[in-house]
């Protein structure tokens, strides 16, 4: 492929759409096997139509040395109290990362595989991710999406395994008209 020219890209803070668009994934209750608390409640709801999240890309693509961006946008909703989340993945090759929070308010859950972090992500803020932690992005209003833009190194990769072995460390669980932080096992 030959070598990107400078070019600009839009983005709607409001609807996520990027322009120009690259590609668009779609993440439901079946595509997120194994990592609920509760999974007799993902069994029951496997099959359902709802959109848990969506991440629309830019064109740039995930090769060494470009810096590819994607917005995510994560539905209001839990499953047993459990907050809605993205699937959480580990760099393969350890690069840090910028998340930019875009509307909403959602939390970055870390998790270096001894010790967890949580970073409270809105409007303007901004949450660095370290080279070596596996990170997880999660809703924690009631009603509203939760929406931030990534931007990452082409050559980092997704290691999605990674947490399906080790675990976040904690899960966000719905508490009131809040959330707690609880040890992931319980
Ligand atoms: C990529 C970056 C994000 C996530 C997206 C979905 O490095 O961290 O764009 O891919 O938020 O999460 P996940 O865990 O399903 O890839
Ligand atoms: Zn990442």
């Amino acid at each position: 492929t030959p070598p990107l020219r400078p070019f600009q890209i839009t983005f709607d803070a409001a609807t996520a759409v990027v322009d120009p668009a690259g590609p668009v994934l779609t993440r439901r209750m079946a595509d997120l096997e194994g990592l609920f608390r509760d999974q007799r409640a993902w069994q029951e709801l496997r099959g359902s139509e709802k959109v848990v999240y969506s991440v629309h890309s830019s064109p740039v693509p995930e090769t060494p040395r470009e810096l590819p961006q994607s917005i995510t946008t994560i539905s209001p909703g839990e499953l047993s109290g459990e907050l809605f989340m993205t699937k959480g993945h580990q760099h393969p090759d350890p690069q840090g990362e910028i998340y930019l929070g875009l509307t909403g308010t959602g939390g970055l859950l870390l998790f270096d595989g001894a010790e967890h972090a949580w970073l409270d992500m809105s409007p303007g803020t901004i949450g660095y991710i370290p080279p070596g932690w596996a990170h997880r992005s999660v809703n924690v209003s009631a009603d509203e999406p939760y929406r931030f833009l990534a931007v990452y190194p082409g050559s980092a990769g997704h290691d999605y395994q990674w947490v399906l072995d080790h675990g976040m460390g904690a899960r966000a669980v719905r508490l009131g008209d809040a959330f707690e932080l609880v040890p992931y096992g319980g």
